[in-house]
């Protein structure tokens, strides 16, 4: 099995038995116009979590490992937004509004899209979510049980926001978690760099964090 350097200790990743999950790689968080810059974020401070996710990408699908991609993203009728969500921030381009790229956080709008740089292969399994957490309202647990998943590969964004609730959520479910440290942003440095070190500390209460190039070098 191989074996990751990582913090606080060694990370165990069996092949099979590990998955990628890649959270919210989509316009609307990454490119102008969209939901994240609605909430007025500087959206290029997630660009460098890029070309790690996408180093990932290829690693796992060398290996034959499952990959699991997410995105934020509410039905078209909102029925799954609650009104709190909607109405947080004031902002004035709010979930479902009409912006540059379709409406803001809706499914099959081209905003909700994942960017073009890590896009899902046919074979990938991409889940809508409505919450910040993945596994709140989704077949996420029960996809991973029947795939005999027990650990975790975490990328994505934002870190503190949708990547902590979903690996804090997987933690209770049973699930032993990395987070890979470059391919994960936030619009607040500060926000990131606390992140990680409340995943790991108490001795992982939450998980593990490890560079993209140790994850990359065991799979090889
Ligand atoms: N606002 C923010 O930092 N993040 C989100 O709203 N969603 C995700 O993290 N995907």
């Amino acid at each position: 099995m191989p074996i990751i350097p990582a913090q606080p200790y060694e990370f165990d990743l069996p092949i099979p038995g590990t998955a990628l999950i890649v959270i919210d790689m989509q316009r609307d968080f990454l490119e102008p116009g969209g939901f994240g810059a609605a909430l007025g974020n500087d959206v290029s401070r997630l660009a460098p979590a890029v070309g790690p996710t996408r180093a990932l990408l290829d690693a796992f699908r060398a290996a034959g490992l499952p990959v699991i991609h997410t995105r934020e993203a509410h039905r078209p009728d909102l029925s799954d937004c609650p009104p709190s969500k909607r109405a947080r921030g004031r902002g004035d381009l709010r979930i479902g509004d009409p912006g540059p790229m379709g409406r803001i956080l809706v499914a099959g709008e081209p905003g909700a899209a994942i960017i073009p740089a890590l896009a899902p292969l046919p074979d990938e399994t991409v889940i809508d979510k409505p919450g910040k957490g993945a596994f709140w309202a989704t077949p996420l647990h029960d996809l991973l049980t029947a795939r005999a998943v027990t650990h975790l590969v975490f990328a994505g964004v934002t870190t503190e926001v949708c990547v902590q609730t979903t690996m804090r959520e997987a933690n209770d479910r049973g699930y032993e978690c990395l987070l890979v440290e470059d391919a994960t942003e936030s619009y607040f440095p500060a926000f990131k760099a606390a992140a990680l070190e409340m995943i790991r500390a108490q001795g992982g209460i939450v998980g593990w964090t490890a560079p993209s190039a140790a994850v990359c070098a065991a799979l090889c």
